[in-house]
């Protein structure tokens, strides 16, 4: 130990020395250097620390990638893939039978689901693909058996993370963070309003068409935020915007019900768009 290393540099160090797999090392390395004294003298000691971490993170890196050829993925359908990622008993099947159409097993017994569990939920006419992952434990992906969805969940659009209390909450962040996951996520808190917060959540934002004089077509379609009226008449048809003349723009930023506008004006959730074309 170092001159005036602190006690929980000796807690953290000796975490290192035992450490067992390389995200155990990675998260001792953190706190060693969280912990380490800072004063000038210790500069070689913490550039010794990082240096450290930056080689345990290529290792961890390269193993998840070596690990990712053996994993199985499902096919995306829909407008986002999200995977439902937590502890067992947390309520994922509960879940996911009640926003999608699966009929996934949920039981008062522990590692209920034993394979992924695949449904799709229905927002506002917007297919929404729901994945549930089998139960996470602690260093579950460095096992045998949780490597194998270690692709299946760096693949997603969004993870909503399950866990009974805040600890589970907390193991299962850092065996996603310890393994390289940067997929975005929302925690499930049970409210009522959980579909809406999953949907803002994706970034999406679902417009509908429609032709003059008719009501809006159903279902509506699902773009990024952030995407223009150009967007929308792309994916129709290609020519509509060659042949674009204005839209109509029915929704809630426009300034009155009906008003036109230009292929580089952006969209909102929403919003109802009649495309003139020549
Ligand atoms: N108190 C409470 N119990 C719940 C809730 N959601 C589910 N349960 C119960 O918790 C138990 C486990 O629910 P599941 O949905 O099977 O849990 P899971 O996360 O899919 O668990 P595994 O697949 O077995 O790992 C069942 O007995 C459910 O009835 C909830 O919101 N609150
Ligand atoms: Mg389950």
């Amino acid at each position: 130990m170092p001159i005036n290393a602190g006690y929980e540099y000796g807690i953290a160090e000796s975490k290192y020395n035992k450490a067992k797999t390389p995200q155990e090392k990675l998260k001792a390395l953190e706190e060693m250097l969280r912990t380490a004294p800072s004063h000038k003298g210790s500069e070689r000691l913490r550039s010794s620390i990082k240096q450290k971490i930056s080689k345990i993170k290529e290792q961890i890196e390269s193993q998840s990638k070596k690990r990712g050829g053996h994993s199985f993925t499902i096919k995306k359908e829909g407008a986002a893939q999200i995977d439902l990622v937590g502890t067992t008993m947390s309520g994922k099947s509960t879940f996911l039978n009640k926003i999608t159409n699966a009929n996934a097993k949920t039981s008062n017994f522990p590692f209920t689901t034993k394979k992924p569990e695949i449904g799709t939920m229905d927002y506002h006419g917007i297919k929404i693909q729901i994945i549930e992952v089998p139960a996470i434990t602690k260093d579950f992906i460095m096992q045998e058996k949780g490597g194998i969805y270690l692709g299946l969940i760096k693949q997603a659009d969004l993870l909503v993370i399950f866990g009974k209390d805040k600890e589970e909450i907390k193991l299962v962040l850092e065996e996603l963070k310890y393994n390289n996951v940067k997929v975005p996520y929302i925690v499930y808190d049970n409210a009522n309003d959980m579909v809406e917060k999953i949907w803002n959540k994706l970034g999406l934002i679902k417009v509908s068409t429609k032709q003059p004089g008719k009501k809006a077509d159903y279902p509506p379609i699902a773009f990024k935020k952030g995407v223009s009226v150009r967007d929308l008449a792309e994916r129709i048809h290609k020519d509509f915007v060659k042949k674009f003349r204005f839209a109509r723009i029915w929704g809630k930023k426009v300034k009155f019900p009906g008003q036109s506008v230009g292929l580089n004006y952006e969209l909102n959730d929403n919003d109802i768009v009649e495309v003139h074309a020549k």
